[in-house]
């Protein structure tokens, strides 16, 4: 039996294909999996529950059919979709999992995460990460109408856009120390994450080869799925 992973596939109205390509992967793979995770930024953007997309709508019934045939579904979030409440979870049958999660993969000690988190040399996100992770500066948020919420999303994802094209590709990656730290402190086999769109297998310790750093691809351009099981896996990358 396998095990999938996946994040960071950005799902708006705005790219059709890539949620096409989403409910291929729902509707021939999944369904023959023992889990899926999702680790984060499954949509562009979340700005409320009340405020579903059609791409949401479709989404959520695709996954409560799968959750509905027995198939768990695990939810990270990430950094553009954190504001995902109980509501969405339990319309598409996602369980949330915590922001660093451990989990025990077929025998490995795993730890699940977005990645975000382990970009520390990122100050400046840093600093807007704890802001926005505030739960009354997201209370606020949440009770302002729909159309300004909108609207300071589409402000924050400028401002991002514009900073980050200014950011050198280093301060953008983890954080090496930030990954052996985890690993020290409990003993991982595995850590598995996305965020940074640079899909790799790493090799965090030098003494052994039987640690892994998995780095999820983001669906821009193709999709990328991670498959675990007993005695395998693959980072594979596929067409839209
Ligand atoms: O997302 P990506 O990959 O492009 O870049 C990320 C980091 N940027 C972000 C910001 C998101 O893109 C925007 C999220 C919208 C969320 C919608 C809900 C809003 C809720 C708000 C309140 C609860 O995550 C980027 C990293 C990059 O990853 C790589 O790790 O570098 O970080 C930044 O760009 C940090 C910037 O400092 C963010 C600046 C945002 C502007 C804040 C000003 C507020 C303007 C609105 C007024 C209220
Ligand atoms: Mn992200």
């Amino acid at each position: 039996m396998v095990s999938y992973f996946i994040a960071d596939l950005h799902l708006s109205d705005e790219r059709p294909d890539i949620v096409r390509a989403f409910l291929r992967f729902l509707d021939e793979q999944a369904p023959h999996a023992d889990a899926l995770y999702i680790l984060g930024d499954l949509f562009e953007v979340w700005v409320g529950d009340d405020l579903l997309s059609d791409t949401a709508i479709k989404v959520a019934d695709a996954l409560q059919a799968l959750n509905q045939q027995g198939l768990p579904i695990y939810y990270i979030c990430g950094n553009r979709d954190f504001l995902i409440r109980q509501d969405y979870l339990n319309r598409s049958g996602m369980t949330a999992l915590a922001d660093e999660t451990i989990i025990d993969l077929y025998g490995r000690k795993t730890m699940l995460l977005h990645g975000d988190i382990l970009c520390t040399a990122d100050t400046d996100y840093q600093r807007f990460r704890k802001i926005v992770h505030h739960k009354w500066v997201q209370w606020c948020f949440l009770h302002l109408s729909q159309k300004r919420r909108r609207r300071i999303a589409a402000n924050m994802r400028a401002k991002s856009k514009a900073r980050n094209s200014q950011k050198s590709d280093a301060i953008m990656d983890v954080t090496l120390d930030e990954v052996s730290k985890r690993f020290d402190q409990h003993q991982l086999d595995w850590m598995i994450h996305g965020h940074t769109h640079r899909p790799a297998i790493h090799q965090p310790c030098a003494d052994t080869t039987e640690k892994k750093r998995i780095v999820l691809g983001d669906w821009y351009e193709q999709r990328s799925i991670l498959s675990v099981s007993v005695d395998n896996f693959d980072l594979a990358g596929s067409k839209l």
